[in-house]
């Protein structure tokens, strides 16, 4: 019979084995104030187009035992998606710069558009939950009961809240987990329920302190409260999840973001010591020349292993021809621009009408 100080080690030795160094337990009791929190920001409004978030999410996300019957702990981890340290546990850091090889080798170089630094390596979703569900086997193993089905990020459950009450971090004013690892924030976060009492850590005691950085900086007033956001406003939101065609304001909001947004993270001085390679910044015009060649098939099958699939082929287009106008179209891009607006998509074809039309007013 192993005691509580020698479990807590053997666990993390077991996900030190993964490449998963930032580790933390916290019981599977619910989180009520959460779910409060969670059900009004919908009922405001601030999850936007996301109807997934509502319903009984907000229940189910803070009650882990309403996914898995009998979960007494959860296994909270943090895994950092900026340099060297995304390979200890991705496979293929690099995958995005592969899936896009051809486009970041052409010309012109410039314009670019952004996109956020946690897209850059393998799609997080299924890498890091396969790498968590080997460390459940291990763990079971072992002798410490740990679920067949690890949480990252698809399905509803508050990790967030949860990370925090392991003791990973602290839920910072830009909502972000932030830990106090040289990574900062700059992390994904992932779960395996047991439905052992494992030994759990102890929240830990930072806050943001007097800093306001993210609240002034976020470049579209998305961040309406410490920790308090409003998804109609922010980027990430726009450029990953928001269904159709963006209207006048949401066009110019995403400035030159293409995927995600990472500015109220990089505002925030909990990062600065990170390995930090910066966003990957991809040429717009070869961009979008590749993309109104290719199916939404063909580009699912070409960005397969990255987490732009969620975008699919039609969104990252919409934006990149939006990111174009906010740039200023050069001569040379006119006929790409009339091309997109005898594109199959609705969205696609509102872009190059929005960005037509703003070069006329211009
Ligand atoms: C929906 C969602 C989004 C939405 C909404 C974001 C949001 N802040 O809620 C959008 C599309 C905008 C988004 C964007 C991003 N996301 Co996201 N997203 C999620 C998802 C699926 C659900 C989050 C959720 O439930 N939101 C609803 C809010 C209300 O609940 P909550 O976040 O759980 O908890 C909040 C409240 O409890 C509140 N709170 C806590 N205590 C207190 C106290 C007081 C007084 C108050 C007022 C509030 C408060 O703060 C908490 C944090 O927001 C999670 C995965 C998951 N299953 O949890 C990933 C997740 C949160 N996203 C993640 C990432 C990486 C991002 C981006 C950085 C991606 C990018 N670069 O573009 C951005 C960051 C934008 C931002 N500032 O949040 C990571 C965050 C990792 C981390 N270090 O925190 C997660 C955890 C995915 C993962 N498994 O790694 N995301
Ligand atoms: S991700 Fe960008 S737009 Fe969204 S809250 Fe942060 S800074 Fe603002
Ligand atoms: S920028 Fe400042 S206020 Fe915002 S999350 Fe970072 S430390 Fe907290």
């Amino acid at each position: 019979m192993r005691d509580a100080q020698q479990e807590r080690a053997r666990i993390r030795d077991l996900a030190a084995a993964h490449g998963l160094s930032v580790v933390g337990v916290t019981s599977a009791e619910p989180l009520l104030e959460d779910r409060a929190r969670m059900e009004v920001s919908f009922a405001a409004g601030r999850m936007a187009r996301m109807d997934w978030m509502g319903g009984e999410r907000a229940a189910i996300a803070t009650d882990p035992a309403r996914l898995a019957p009998g979960a007494r702990s959860v296994l909270m981890v943090a895994a950092p998606y900026v340099g060297a340290e995304r390979g200890r546990w991705d496979p293929a850091p690099d995958a995005l710069h592969r899936a896009l090889a051809r486009v970041l080798a052409g010309s012109p170089a410039e314009p670019t558009g952004r996109i956020a630094r946690y897209a850059v390596g393998s799609d997080y979703h299924g890498v890091l939950r396969s790498r968590l569900e080997a460390l459940a086997g291990d763990l079971r193993r072992e002798g410490i009961a740990a679920g067949e089905t690890a949480y990252v990020d698809d399905r509803p459950l508050a990790e967030r809240a949860l990370a925090a009450r392991a003791g990973l971090g602290w839920i910072g004013k830009n909502t972000n987990l932030l830990t106090h690892r040289s990574q900062g924030s700059w992390v994904f976060l992932g779960a395996i329920l047991s439905s052992a009492e494992l030994p759990t850590d102890e929240p830990i005691r930072s806050s943001c302190g007097a800093c306001t950085r993210c609240l002034a900086g976020c470049p579209t007033g998305a961040l309406v409260g410490p920790r308090t956001i409003d998804a109609r406003r922010c980027i990430s939101y726009l450029t990953i999840e928001h269904p159709g065609p963006f209207d006048d304001w949401e066009a110019d909001a995403i400035g030159d973001w293409i995927f995600g947004c990472d500015v109220c993270q990089e505002v925030c001085p909990v990062n600065a010591d990170a390995d930090d390679g910066g966003p990957l910044l991809v040429p717009l015009l070869p961009l979008i020349d590749w993309l109104l060649g290719l199916g939404g098939r063909a580009f699912g099958r070409a960005v397969a292993e990255t987490a732009l699939t969620r975008a699919g082929r039609h969104r990252l287009l919409r934006n990149a021809l939006v990111a174009l106008g906010n740039a200023g179209v050069p001569n040379e891009a006119w006929p790409l621009v009339e091309r997109a607006r005898h594109d199959p998509r609705a969205e696609v074809r509102a872009a190059a009408q929005l960005v037509a039309a703003k070069a006329a007013s211009a």
